[in-house]
């Protein structure tokens, strides 16, 4: 099975480089392309080939399983790997949105993005989040899912704090974006990126110790990657 699933992988990679391949050879008598075979993220995808794929060009495990991306039969895709008790979590979803969003910071309409606006309730911050979410795509069938953990990711005591998944820009301008607190990385190519379908999206968050919170929302059809 894992010899079936290794065959079909490299034929679907190689297929992928072929087309990346040629696209760029179609596209080297106008204007050179020395990207072209970049790797960026160093998964031995290289990064046109990512794009055919539906992977992340820059997160080497675009679900977050663990495994390689270009070792794993299904990457954008893993069980929930959360345990379902645990005590109450201390923090409610306050709201989870997908489309319309503001970027408070800024004053103005954000791209579209998956926001999660969550509350403490307790007199202790909280720190040692991590979130599975899946992305369902309504007409297709076809599920995504991703896991993410955190890292310092803190939500004062009492208040509430917001976590969008909304870094999808590549080179430089990824490293600054990375840089504001609670803004995490999301796959550009992803079908939530890539496609207007209508999409149902599942958010498992929970803190360390503590039984997940779930919310669910609704993306309606159309509206992907354009701004409100
Ligand atoms: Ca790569
Ligand atoms: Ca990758
Ligand atoms: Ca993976
Ligand atoms: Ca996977």
């Amino acid at each position: 099975m894992m010899k079936l699933n290794t065959l079909v992988l490299t034929g679907a990679l190689a297929l992928c480089m072929g087309l990346a391949i040629s696209t760029h050879a179609l596209a080297a008598d106008a204007k050179p392309t020395p990207a072209a075979n970049v790797d960026t993220d160093g998964d031995g995808i290289p990064d046109q080939a990512e794009v055919v794929l539906g992977t992340d060009p820059e997160d080497p495990d675009t679900d977050g399983d663990g495994i390689n991306d270009r070792e794993d039969p299904n990457p954008t895709f893993l069980e929930n790997p959360h345990a379902k008790d645990g005590a109450p979590a201390p923090f409610v979803i306050v709201k989870a949105q997908v489309e319309d969003n503001y970027d408070f910071a800024k004053k103005k309409d954000a791209p579209d993005h998956f926001e999660l606006l969550v509350k403490n309730n307790t007199p202790a911050d909280l720190v040692g989040f991590s979130l599975y979410y899946s992305v369902t795509d309504v007409k297709t069938g076809k599920v995504e899912a991703y896991y993410k953990k955190l890292g310092q990711f803190a939500v004062p005591g009492n208040k509430e704090a917001r976590i969008h998944f909304d870094t999808t820009t590549p080179g430089p301008a990824r490293a600054t974006a990375a840089k504001e607190a609670g803004h995490f990385r999301a796959n550009p190519n992803g079908s939530y990126y890539k496609t207007t379908n209508a999409k149902k999206v599942l958010f498992d968050f929970k803190l360390d110790g503590y039984a997940p919170v779930q919310a669910t929302v609704e993306k309606a059809e159309g509206g992907a990657e354009t701004n409100d």
